[in-house]
């Protein structure tokens, strides 16, 4: 039973990823008690979580894990769980086919199954995808446009997406599902096309590199900022209904135009250093994704606050200051050595 004046608990998984960083310093500046779910590594992989990691528990678990799970709801007792947890990059997901369907897929129903046996108070997000879209139907793509997914990564979402409506629908659970446009950040994995483009062009203009390789430049998506999708995923979860929600920013930009931005930013032209490589073309994927987030404008009052622009040359700038970062280091050390301290 929640006492007075005690504080709400959050169990977060996927903390180690770029959303679950920024969502937990949300949660922690809203007074929340946060727990996040890690799983065991051969090296550590905590850089995103430098800013609040003494802040928040760490419990060790894997959605591939049912035991983990509930060993983590137990513990935590939450309030809310958000599930941010999965193999999340496409391509991979045609490689690894039946380990992403394992985890990104199986791994929500675990979690919803123990949270139904143990913690069935708690409210619940799952972090469903425009991916689920694919070959859209219609453009944009709202909460009831039919789902098409192009890669095992789409169809491991839709599994997961319809297991959270039936388990809301089934056991009257506290289930809401965010349909999320791409959303990035100076924390985004460094394979995705943004972090790919803006890191390259850091590294062009300091002379470090000086070609980048990429896929389909005329694929389009809808560019948000993480910072401002994670405060839609706590908004779902403070309704007094449980519903679905698409968070998008309602504008396209193509993969040609992303590496104009970032080019510019560092006074190069993008033409003069992109080169297609064939490896990186998908074997089938959504062309165009843009989606309408009217609902969620009208009902969670929520609004995008950063500009495709100013997020891509925000990365550009975190890049280099990485890349600058790592040189002075290794210069002191190189420094170090030959003085030998
Ligand atoms: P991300 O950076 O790839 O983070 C994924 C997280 O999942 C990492 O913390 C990872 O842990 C963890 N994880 C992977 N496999 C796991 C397993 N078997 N058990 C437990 N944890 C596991 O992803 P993101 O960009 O923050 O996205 C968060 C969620 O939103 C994901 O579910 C993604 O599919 C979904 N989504 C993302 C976008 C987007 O544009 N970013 C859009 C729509 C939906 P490790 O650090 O140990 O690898
Ligand atoms: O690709 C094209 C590629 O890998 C974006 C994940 O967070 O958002 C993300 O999935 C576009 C695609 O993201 C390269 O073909 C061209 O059209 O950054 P991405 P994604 O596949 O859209 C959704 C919403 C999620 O849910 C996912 O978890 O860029 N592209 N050339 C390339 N993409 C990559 N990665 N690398 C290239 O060289």
């Amino acid at each position: 039973m929640t006492q007075i004046n005690e504080p709400r608990r959050a169990l977060v998984t996927g903390i180690t990823g770029q959303d679950g960083s920024y969502l937990t310093e949300l949660l922690l500046d809203q007074g929340y008690e946060v727990y996040g779910v890690i799983r065991h590594s051969a090296s550590r992989n905590d850089w995103r979580m430098a800013n609040f990691s003494s802040r928040v528990h760490l419990l060790s678990g894997d959605l591939g894990d049912s035991s983990s799970l509930v060993r983590a709801l137990l513990r935590s007792r939450p309030h809310e769980v958000y599930n941010l947890a999965a193999q999340s990059f496409v391509p991979t997901s045609f490689e690894q086919p039946l380990q992403t369907l394992e985890i990104t897929g199986l791994g929500v129903l675990r979690l919803l199954e123990a949270l139904r046996q143990v913690a069935p108070e708690a409210r619940f997000y799952q972090a469903s995808t425009s991916e689920m879209f694919g070959q859209a139907r219609e453009m944009p793509q709202n909460e009831r446009t039919a789902f098409h997914p192009r890669s095992p990564y789409g169809v491991a979402k839709v599994t997961a997406h319809w297991a959270t409506v039936n388990y809301r629908e089934a056991y009257g659970l506290f289930c809401c599902s965010g349909i999320l446009f791409n959303h990035e950040s100076p924390r985004r994995g460094s394979d995705f096309v943004t972090q790919k483009v803006a890191t390259a062009a850091a590294r062009i203009s300091r002379g470090l590199q000086s070609e980048l390789y990429l896929g389909n430049l005329d694929a389009q998506r809808d560019w948000g900022h993480s910072r401002d999708f994670v405060r839609a995923m706590w908004l779902m979860l403070q309704q007094d209904e449980p519903r679905d929600f698409v968070i998008a920013t309602g504008a396209t930009r193509s993969v040609r135009e992303l590496c104009q931005v970032a080019f510019e930013h560092v006074g190069l032209r993008a033409d003069d250093h992109v080169t297609i490589d064939p490896s990186f073309v998908r074997p089938k994927e959504a062309k165009q994704l843009v989606g309408d987030a009217s609902a969620a404008r009208d009902q969670l009052g929520w609004r995008p606050t950063i500009s495709f622009d100013a997020m891509i040359e925000e990365m550009v700038d975190a890049a280099g200051e990485r890349l600058d970062g790592f040189s002075r280091e290794a210069r002191q050390g190189r420094k170090a050595e030959l003085s030998g301290s």
